[in-house]
């Protein structure tokens, strides 16, 4: 039974959380959108505005034109490096500091999570800071400091590998290309074996991590969504919480632990 709620947190998932033994947090780019850092949905502007990022997040995209998408990646590291964990990303961290266990689970690219105070985070679509040779697979490291990208952005033609001279590409997970088999692996495993699953910030459109809640529940797992819009998850959920997730989980953080 769904029930659609305000951000009063209902009785029996203060209930299910006290209860719980392992809790996945599993979160979407609506976690980050707090912290100023754009969703997938949010339309594309400056340079790459009449680009689709499905277009742009592929190794197809990067070969056509590698300075439009280094550029993109260059401008979102720059938007990560100057944004700060917002109040979602540090109820989560604090949570786990109430609950035997708790895995997250990010579909997320940037690193807000960790620098809020989250461990072990598993990164299903790699990492904005992890550059890598994209002929080789040598690892990159970028020069200390933030890059200076002016609003909207430019191209930017991608840094050489110094060990073949091959392009330097972002260290995520492209549209067409597989997801770190082991990270997948334990992802997969924590939905199984959790009693209770949060989807925060996903339009759960992009597979194969959009699968994540659905295994979860099929094991046994209740299953809470945090999301100002509606998604296909609604009618999986147990608990739909309709808003920002800024102001949602430092509530029910809260409420759960910190009044009781
Ligand atoms: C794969 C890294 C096997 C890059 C990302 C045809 C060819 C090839 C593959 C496919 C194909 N058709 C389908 C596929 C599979 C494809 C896929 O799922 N496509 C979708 C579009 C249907 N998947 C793949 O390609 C995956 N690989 O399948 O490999 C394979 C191999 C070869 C050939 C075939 C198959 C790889 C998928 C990973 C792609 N990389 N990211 C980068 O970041 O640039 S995915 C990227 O998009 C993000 O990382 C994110 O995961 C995803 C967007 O999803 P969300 O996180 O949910 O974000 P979104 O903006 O959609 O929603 C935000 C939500 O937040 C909204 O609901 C909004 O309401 C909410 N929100 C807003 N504000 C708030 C909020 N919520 C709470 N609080 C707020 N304040
Ligand atoms: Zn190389």
């Amino acid at each position: 039974m769904t029930s659609l709620i305000s951000i009063t947190i209902p009785q029996e998932l203060i209930t299910a959380l006290h209860e719980a033994k392992h809790v996945l947090v599993f979160t979407g780019a609506g976690v980050s959108a707090e912290s100023g850092i754009s969703t997938f949905r949010d339309p594309l502007t400056g340079l790459w505005e009449r680009f689709d990022p499905e277009d742009l997040a592929t190794a197809n995209g990067f070969r056509q034109d590698k300075a439009l998408v280094w550029g993109w990646y260059e401008w979102r590291r720059m938007k990560v490096l100057k944004a700060r964990p917002n109040p979602a990303h540090r109820a989560i961290a604090e949570l786990a500091q109430h609950v035997p266990r708790l895995t997250v689970v990010t579909q997320n690219v940037d690193d807000l999570h960790e620098r809020a105070g989250s461990t072990d985070v598993l990164h299903l679509h790699g990492s904005l800071h992890s550059p890598r040779c994209f002929a080789c697979a040598r690892p990159f490291s970028f020069p200390p400091g933030i890059p200076d990208e002016p609003e909207g952005g430019r191209r930017l033609c991608p840094p050489q590998c110094s060990h073949c001279g091959g392009d330097i590409r972002p260290g995520v997970v492209w549209f067409g290309e597989n997801l770190p088999e082991d990270t997948l692996k334990q992802a997969f495993a924590a939905a199984r074996e959790c009693d209770l699953l949060f989807a925060i910030g996903t339009s759960g459109i992009v597979q194969p991590a959009a699968r994540i809640p659905s295994l979860a529940k099929k094991a046994g797992a209740k299953l809470v969504q945090v999301n100002p819009q509606g998604t296909p998850l609604d009618y999986e959920c147990t608990w739909s919480l309709r808003g920002g997730a800024g102001k949602i989980m430092p509530s029910l953080v809260q409420m759960a632990f910190l009044w009781s």
